[in-house]
């Protein structure tokens, strides 16, 4: 767009619009007021210098979560333009920072690659700052401009001179607007993380100088997106050495893919666009299915692992074991979906299954020993589904998966409705036993299960289906597994996951998450899936009896109950669930009007993967450094 001369385009004739929008209802431009909200706000930052870095012009982005618990985000980019703007009357720096959704237009930019989410411009972060100082080294002179919740506190002033280039900004986000203005390394470092795969050779770095919790990551790959499947697999056996890559340019969109095939049993893919993880996928990923598939029969047939009488390969068997990531950058992204994260743009599913299938095309020709690796993958896949449907035949027959044989084990309850069934899935028959007679009848059905589950990890569906306490769920659950899943029919939209305090539980926990996350995947994503929290303690003092569910709890509680004397409480930590009596347990962990549940949700969806992939996969070293590395952070991540 030329924007330097002034002319009268339909498309440069818009409206100004300022920021009480934005005050007035956030949610609108940043998702929400929560701590995701909160994040969003430097995923955003980081998103211009991002664009500049793209566009050719930096080559680093620097985050520093300050000692005050604000941000700083700099790059050493061109610096945001501070001449006068035609069209506003101000610099084009406060033009940017003061008026909504200007960075695009009144940057003058061809197009922008990321620019968030909601696409909504460092004007939002603004706004809902509460202070916000923006440096520009440009042209040889430092300018500083200052803003108090989206409003300039000063006009752009010159601080001396430099030779340098960049943009940084300085901002608090506003206790007004936020539930709370607590940052988390670990939430930003696999944001940041993951954009220096998607955008190969820039430097990213995050600085924690919060007192006590220093800390330092620098991402930087000059590999891209091809480290990002090297990075996926290091817990999984690859079966060839070589990652298939490439990056292409056709009609504006660039379309960048790469991918290894491993031993696992599950498929792998990521998309994205334009930096965005398309968790719905769209058509993006469409084309690179398709062509997939297309070209794996095509050299299948071509080369004779399959004859004339032979069935096609489906598309699932060629993507067993397979890790992708599938990343394109667009002009003018339409996102669809109940999450806005499916790319709708018609155009792209050609796009990527044009590229991708001349590329594998020639692959296939000239790498003729991994492709007799990818063939052979592909058809034991289809062997092995060929196998599990007559398994899960002969079991519908005998009855097992059939919804109207619930399990014995189950007890249920007498609502009819889904939407207000919840169904506690409870480790050990003890604690099966007390949460059977302390719940209400009506809406609460229990499960218990006996013992561990099987890891779902390390085995293929036919062979999960051998066990009871799996197909106890499936049919509990009434919504099927894997092709035939349908979440229509659930018959409890809360599954609840009751589990001990210790080792044990969190280890049951977390092969039935990823359980779910394998073959259930929509459970998560609809938010259906939660985990209980039952006390870790119980605290009395003759008829006074409270509980705690931390450690900090529990000191709060003892020196509250005993201000003068502390020995007097008597405090015993439970071990396990079935040390409540059923009342207790009613009392403290199930009774919807105090209980506490965790939503279990999968935002990151790569992070999700490599937890439980190194939790669950067969190579022990990864898990064990895995598990040294996030000793404090695995407690956490599944909810
Ligand atoms: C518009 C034009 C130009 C740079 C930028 C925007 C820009 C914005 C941000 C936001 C964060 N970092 C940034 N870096 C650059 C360049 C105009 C020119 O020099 O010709």
């Amino acid at each position: 767009m030329e924007n330097q001369q002034p002319s009268y385009n339909a498309d440069q004739i818009q409206v100004l619009e300022g920021l009480e929008p934005v005050r007035k209802r956030p949610g609108m431009y940043i998702g929400s007021t929560s701590s995701r909200g909160l994040h969003h706000l430097v995923y955003e930052a980081v998103d211009n210098s991002i664009d500049e870095a793209l566009a050719g012009y930096c080559t680093e982005v620097t985050v520093i979560i300050s000692e005050d618990n604000a941000i700083k985000v700099s790059d050493n980019g061109r610096g945001i333009p501070v001449e006068i703007h035609p069209q506003t009357g101000k610099s084009t720096l406060e033009t940017v920072m003061t008026i909504l959704h200007a960075g695009g237009k009144f940057g003058g930019e061809g197009y922008k690659v990321s620019g968030g989410l909601h696409g909504v411009g460092i004007s939002v972060v603004n706004a809902l700052s509460e202070y916000l100082k923006v440096e520009v080294k440009r042209e040889g002179y430092l300018y500083v401009q200052e803003f108090q919740r989206g409003i300039p506190i000063s006009e752009i002033y010159q601080m001396g001179t430099t030779e340098e280039t960049g943009t940084s900004m300085y901002f608090q986000p506003d206790p007004e607007i936020f539930d709370e203005v607590i940052f988390k390394y670990e939430s930003l470092e696999n944001r940041l993380r993951e954009l220096a795969f998607l955008n190969k050779g820039i430097r990213i770095s995050l600085e924690d100088k919060r007192i006590e919790q220093e800390k330092k990551s620098i991402f930087k790959y000059d590999g891209g997106i091809k480290e990002f499947v090297r990075h996926i697999n290091k817990s999984r056996e690859a079966l060839h050495e070589s990652i298939l890559y490439f990056e292409k340019e056709k009609e504006s969109t660039i379309v960048e893919i790469a991918m290894q095939y491993t031993d696992s049993y599950t498929e792998n893919i990521f998309s994205f666009a334009n930096n965005i993880n398309t968790q719905e996928g769209g058509t993006h990923l469409s084309g690179f299915k398709g062509a997939m598939t297309r070209v794996i029969n095509d050299y299948a047939r071509r080369n004779g692992y399959l004859k004339e009488k032979d069935a096609n390969l489906l598309g699932e068997d060629i993507r067993e074991g397979l890790t992708a990531i599938v990343s394109v950058k667009l002009i003018d992204p339409q996102y669809e979906g109940q999450t806005k994260t499916k790319l709708g743009n018609s155009e792209i599913k050609g796009i990527v299954e044009g590229t991708t299938g001349d590329y594998m095309d020639s692959f296939l020709e000239e790498n003729p020993a991994d492709a007799r690796i990818i063939m052979d993958k592909s058809l034991r896949a289809q062997r092995a589904r060929e196998a599990a449907k007559k398994a899960r035949e002969l079991t519908r027959r005998k009855g097992v998966l059939e919804n109207t044989a619930l399990p014995g084990k189950l007890a249920d309850c007498s609502e009819r409705d889904p939407a207000l069934c919840e169904i506690y899935i409870v480790e050990g028959d003890s604690a099966g036993g007390s949460a059977k007679q302390g719940r209400d009848r009506a809406t609460q059905a229990i499960l218990p299960l006996r013992g561990k589950i099987l890891n779902v990890e390390k085995a293929r569906l036919d062979r999960m289906l051998n066990f009871s306490e799996i197909r106890a769920m499936i049919t509990a659950f009434g919504c099927g597994i894997g092709e035939e899943f349908d979440l229509a029919k659930l018959r409890y939209h809360k599954i609840i996951i009751m589990t001990d305090a210790d080792v044990d539980g969190a280890h049951i926990r977390t092969l039935l998450l990823t359980f779910f996350f394998r073959h259930m995947k929509a459970l998560i994503e609809s938010g259906h899936i939660f985990i209980a929290q039952p006390p870790l303690y119980k605290l009395s003092r003759g008829k006074d009896l409270r509980y705690a569910y931390s450690d900090e709890e529990m000191r709060k509680l003892v020196k509250e109950m005993s201000p003068e004397k502390e020995g007097m409480v008597g405090l015993q930590r439970y071990k396990g669930l079935g040390e409540m009596n059923p009342e207790q347990l009613w009392d403290t962990t199930m009774n919807p009007g105090t209980r506490t549940l965790l939503r279990v949700s999968i935002d990151e969806a790569a992070v999700a993967d490599e937890i439980f992939s190194t939790l669950m996969g067969e190579k022990v070293e990864p898990r064990r450094q895995f598990i040294e590395d996030n000793a404090k952070y695995v407690t956490n991540l599944d909810v």
